[in-house]
């Protein structure tokens, strides 16, 4: 894509952002369009619905919100969405991946991170319905003890980068990134599995998670916990995170 494409479509029209006020992959990039103060339309995608029809297929193959549109040009994927916005959107002031092409890698390592081992292991968990059984006792220990290693890894990786933020002082993708699933995660382990992730003290961690919580652009876009409960309680009765593979 040129540079001179890109120029006239920004200029001609706002961003179309295709999403599900529920869904955490299009909360990353709703925060995104807001932390860049990025003009865009909201277009509601009924999950299930809007999203099986032949104009959004043609949008997006995978049949998923989030999606983006500008003109002609369409972009899927939230990681891959906010990316994009970053480089087209960012400026020096307000950018939320770094230029130094090592800590881009870092920066990079981290945001994947987050769906292959803390979004996959929490979901695990949560989905894991204990019996009475001593073996299903022992597994849920064992999917519990695995997350909690997660978290005080995120918790370190906090640690070390010198500021509140993932990659310091300021917020980038990697935050962006996380804080969506916290925000379900601190509601439904407490409520399905007793398991606070804050009374854990992860000093850091908790600390992020302060931080991010009095950022105005994910404000915005945070649902209510009854809401979380009401919408998990359904997916948890249909075994759903297993059936589309976030979990284990
Ligand atoms: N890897 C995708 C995942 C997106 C995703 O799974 N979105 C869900 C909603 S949270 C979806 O649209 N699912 C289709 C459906 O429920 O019919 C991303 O990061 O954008």
């Amino acid at each position: 894509m040129s540079a001179e494409n890109l120029t006239n479509s920004q200029s001609s029209q706002p961003i179309q952002f295709y999403a599900n006020p529920y869904c955490p992959y299009a909360q990353r990039s709703w925060i995104t369009l807001r932390q860049l103060n990025i003009p865009f339309s909201y277009e509601h995608i009924e999950l299930g619905k809007d999203n099986k029809t032949d104009w959004f297929i043609a949008m997006n193959p995978n049949g998923a919100v989030p999606v983006i549109k500008q003109n002609d040009i369409i972009i899927y994927e939230s990681l891959v969405i906010n990316e994009y916005l970053s480089e087209v959107f960012g400026n020096a002031q307000n950018k939320l991946l770094p230029e130094n092409p090592v800590l881009k890698a870092k920066a990079r390592i981290l945001i994947s991170r987050c769906d292959a081992k803390f979004v996959k292991l929490a979901y695990t968990y949560l989905s894991h319905k204990p019996t009475d059984s001593q073996e299903s006792t022992a597994k849920d220990e064992e999917l519990r003890n695995a997350l909690e290693t997660e978290l005080r890894f995120l918790d370190d990786t906090l640690a070390e980068s010198q500021g509140t933020y993932f990659l310091g002082e300021t917020v980038s993708l990697v935050d962006i990134a996380f804080i969506p699933f916290f925000e379900r995660m601190l509601v439904v382990l407490e409520t399905w599995k007793g398991f606070n992730i804050k009374s854990l003290n992860l000093n850091h961690l908790n600390r992020w998670l302060d931080a991010m919580s009095s950022l105005d652009s994910y404000q915005e876009t945070q649902m209510e916990p009854e809401k979380i409960k009401e919408v998990y309680s359904r997916f948890l009765g249909s075994d759903y995170f297993k059936k589309v593979g976030i979990a284990n």
